[in-house]
């Protein structure tokens, strides 16, 4: 690295022990109250630096990325989701995007499992029973749910963070079944069924857990049309996007029971979810914690500083976009 440590403007707060390391290494803008930017104030705060880092709520369109000084070579978004930035645009104008695949894998797996286990077997209805100090007394018939062990899971999605979900379901005992882009190899398969249609993936899935990233051709995937190929009395699990799911659908489909439950940890438009699913007893909502272990947070922050070191070293990015 040169003498001059790089000026890396980091738009919203790190965790402390990331944020230690940025300072330490760079020359470093926190933003200690982590007010979110507006692009106009993103791109006026980004004066003077080499380097920014952002989360998923910068959004960098081709617009935005225009207005960023010619300074800043490097955007790392402190995130796998990369939906917010047009790498597209960055690259036509120099700018390279790093993102954090892998190291998010087991916590956002297991933040599927929590979800699932928890809008099957009514977690939030029992939790509050107990909270209001309304539990009189137990029952066989009390808050019963959908059985977990042997029922089929449908991924649509399987990537790392599918494939995550798949070792886990299996230790549940669940038959697992996948949508993806294209067939894994056996090795990575592990004895899945592979669907060719994702329409194919969801008339088997008793469970449905939604692991795929949001592009143009995933958004509102899951919409009425598609919500009546499942099952009746399916779960649904999201903890990709809540742009891949048609809410008022999901909602409705709740309502009817049609579904059994859904299990959401991201929403679209969130922190401003479809108010909706509040006032249903057969949703688990949990805001957006995928990532949320002090593990992944640090190993999340220290991924994005591996790629600011190899970029100022003249290295290759280890998760260039
Ligand atoms: C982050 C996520 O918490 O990595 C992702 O894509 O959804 C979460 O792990 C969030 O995006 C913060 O940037």
């Amino acid at each position: 690295m040169s003498q001059t440590k790089p000026r890396v403007l980091a738009a919203r707060r790190f965790p402390p022990n990331v944020e230690a390391r940025l300072t330490r290494d760079y020359d470093a803008t926190l933003n200690p109250t982590d007010e979110i930017y507006s692009a106009d104030a993103l791109a006026a705060a980004a004066e003077g630096h080499d380097a920014l880092l952002v989360a998923s709520s910068e959004k960098l369109t081709e617009e935005a990325l225009q207005r960023l000084p010619d300074s800043v070579r490097i955007v790392a978004t402190f995130s796998v989701g990369y939906e917010h930035i047009d790498v597209e645009a960055a690259k036509r104008r120099g700018i390279t995007v790093t993102n954090t695949p892998d190291v998010l894998n087991d916590a956002t797996a297991d933040i599927t499992m929590l979800c699932l286990l928890g809008a099957a077997r009514r977690a939030h209805e029992g939790e509050t029973l107990i909270r209001n100090d309304a539990w009189e007394g137990w029952y066989t018939t009390m808050l019963l749910g959908v059985h977990v062990t042997g029922k089929r899971l449908g991924i649509l999605g399987m990537g790392r963070i599918g494939r995550a979900v798949a070792r886990r379901a299996r230790g549940f005992d669940m038959e697992i079944h996948y949508y993806n882009r294209s067939r894994l190899s056996a090795d990575l398969e592990q004895g899945a069924t592979y669907h060719e249609k994702p329409e194919d993936l969801l008339r088997v899935s008793q469970f449905l857990s939604i692991n795929a990233p949001s592009t143009p051709e995933t958004r509102k995937f899951l919409n009425a049309e598609r919500i009546a190929l499942l099952p009746d009395g399916a779960v649904v699990v999201n903890t990709a996007r809540g742009d891949i799911v048609d809410d008022e659908a999901l909602i409705q489909a709740l309502k009817s029971g049609k579904l059994a439950a859904a299990g959401l940890d991201v929403f679209d438009g969130e922190p401003n979810l479809n108010p909706g699913y509040r006032s249903l007893e057969n949703t688990f909502l949990m805001p957006h914690l995928g990532s949320a272990t002090h593990e992944t947070r640090d190993a999340m922050g220290f991924c994005c500083l591996d790629n600011f070191d190899a970029h100022f070293s003249g290295k290759p990015c280890p998760t260039a976009l």
